[in-house]
C-alpha cells in the first residue's frame, strides 16, 4: 500500500524510480502534468511574496564552495556584524510596502549559538511578527531547544536547505555533514515551526543527484511547507564561480518535478530570477512555481525590485498570496 502522509493523501514513500520516470518526462509534457496538479492543489495565479534580508553579513566559518559570504572566499563582500533592530524593522516595514507578507532573515552563522546575538534575533522575530509579516530565519543549525525559542518568539519558518543530493554534498560543503543538515530540519519540525527546505542546481551535480536531492525533501516523515529551488548564482571569489548558468529548461524541470511530488508545498522559484526574462519565469510559474523572492538583493546578490515584479504579475495577472494562508495542508489534522 502507498505510504501516505496521515489523512492528507500526500506520498512520502515515492521511490526513485518513480521520480525519474517523471523528471526524465518530455519538458512539455511534464509541464503540463505539472500544471494540472498545481491545478488540483494549488490557488492558481496565487504567487508568494517574500523578500530576503542579510541581518549578519559575511565572515562564515563553513566552506560551502558556493556562497559569497564564506570568510575563506575572497568576494569582496560587505562583512557586517548584527545589524540593529531598528535597521531590520525598518528594511522590513520597506518590505511590507513593497506588497511582500513574508519576510526572512539570514545569518553568515554556521550554527545558532546561546548568546546576546542570539536573543538579539528573537527580538527581531518577535518585531517583525507583530508588523503582521509571516517571519522566516535561516541561521544555520539549530538545536531543539533554539528551535523552540524561535517559535515562542513567533517564528514562522526556518529555512535549511539541503541543497544537494547526501553523495554529492561532500564535493560542496566539507564542514559539516547531511544528517547535520536533517537533525536541523527535525528540529525545526518538532518545534511546530514550517519547514523551508530546498536546493540549488548548477553546482555541478548530475541529474542524478537533483533527482536524488528531490527523493530526500519528499520522503521526509512530512514534505516541507516550501521548498525553494536556486539556481546558483556564480560569485567571484567563490570555487564555483566559473560554473555554466543553468537554463530555464532544467529550472522547470527541478520545479515542475517537485511540484508532482510534493503538491501542497509551496515551490519558490528563488535565487537566480535576476537574469531570467519574464518569458522564462512564466515558464516556471506554469511549472509549479507559486513563491518569489523580491526586493533589490537576496542576501548579497541582485534581484529584480518590487516594481519590476509588480509589472510582471500585472502583466501576467498573477496575485500575492496573503500572510499566513493556512498551510496546515501539510500537517496531519
Ligand atoms: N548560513 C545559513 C545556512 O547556510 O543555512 C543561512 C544562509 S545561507 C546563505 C542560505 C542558503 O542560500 C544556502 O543554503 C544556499 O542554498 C543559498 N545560497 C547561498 N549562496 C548561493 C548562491 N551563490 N547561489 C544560489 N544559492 C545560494
Ligand atoms: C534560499 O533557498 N535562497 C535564499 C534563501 N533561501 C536564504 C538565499 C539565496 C542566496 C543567494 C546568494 C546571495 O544573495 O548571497
Ligand atoms: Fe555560511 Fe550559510 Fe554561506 Fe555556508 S551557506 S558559507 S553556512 S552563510
Amino acid at each position: 500500500m502507498m505510504q501516505n502522509e496521515q489523512n492528507t493523501g500526500l506520498r512520502t514513500d515515492w521511490t526513485l524510480e518513480e521520480i525519474k520516470d517523471i523528471y526524465y518526462k518530455p519538458v512539455l509534457e511534464l509541464i503540463v502534468e505539472a500544471a494540472n496538479v498545481h491545478k488540483q492543489y494549488q490557488a492558481t495565479g496565487e504567487v508568494q511574496v517574500c523578500t530576503l534580508l542579510s541581518v549578519k553579513t559575511g565572515g562564515c566559518p563553513e566552506d560551502c564552495s558556493y556562497c559569497p559570504q564564506a570568510a575563506r572566499f575572497h568576494t569582496g563582500v560587505d562583512v557586517h556584524k548584527l545589524l540593529s533592530q531598528e535597521q531590520v524593522l525598518t528594511a522590513a516595514q520597506r518590505a511590507k510596502d513593497g506588497g511582500s507578507t513574508r519576510f526572512c532573515m539570514g545569518a553568515a552563522w554556521r550554527e545558532v549559538r546561546d548568546n546576546r546575538d542570539f536573543d538579539k534575533v528573537l527580538d527581531m522575530v518577535k518585531g517583525v511578527n507583530e508588523m503582521g509579516l509571516e517571519v522566516c530565519c535561516t541561521l544555520g543549525m539549530v538545536n531543539e531547544y533554539q528551535a523552540e525559542k524561535l517559535k515562542e518568539a513567533g517564528l514562522y519558518a526556518y529555512n535549511h536547505n539541503l541543497d544537494t543530493s547526501e553523495e554529492n554534498y561532500n564535493n560542496i560543503i566539507t564542514t559539516r555533514t547531511y544528517d547535520d543538515r536533517l537533525d536541523t530540519i527535525e528540529n525545526v519540525r518538532k518545534a511546530g515551526i514550517s519547514v523551508c527546505s530546498g536546493g540549488i542546481i548548477g553546482l555541478g551535480e548530475t541529474d542524478e543527484d537533483r533527482i536524488k536531492m528531490l527523493h530526500t525533501l519528499s520522503t521526509l516523515v512530512q514534505h516541507p511547507e516550501s521548498v525553494p529551488v536556486n539556481a546558483l548564482v556564480p560569485v567571484k571569489g567563490t570555487p564555483l564561480q566559473n560554473q555554466p548558468l543553468v537554463s530555464v529548461w532544467e529550472m522547470v524541470r527541478m520545479i515542475a518535478t517537485a511540484r508532482i511530488l510534493m503538491p501542497k508545498t509551496m515551490v519558490r522559484l528563488s535565487a537566480g530570477r535576476e537574469r531570467m526574462s519574464v518569458t522564462e519565469q512564466s515558464l516556471c510559474f506554469l511549472a509549479g512555481a507559486n513563491s518569489i523572492f523580491t526586493g533589490e538583493k537576496l542576501l548579497t546578490t541582485p534581484n529584480p525590485d518590487f516594481d519590476q515584479d509588480k509589472a510582471m504579475f500585472e502583466l501576467l495577472g498573477l496575485n500575492p498570496r496573503k500572510s499566513f494562508k493556512e498551510e496546515t495542508q501539510n500537517v496531519c489534522s
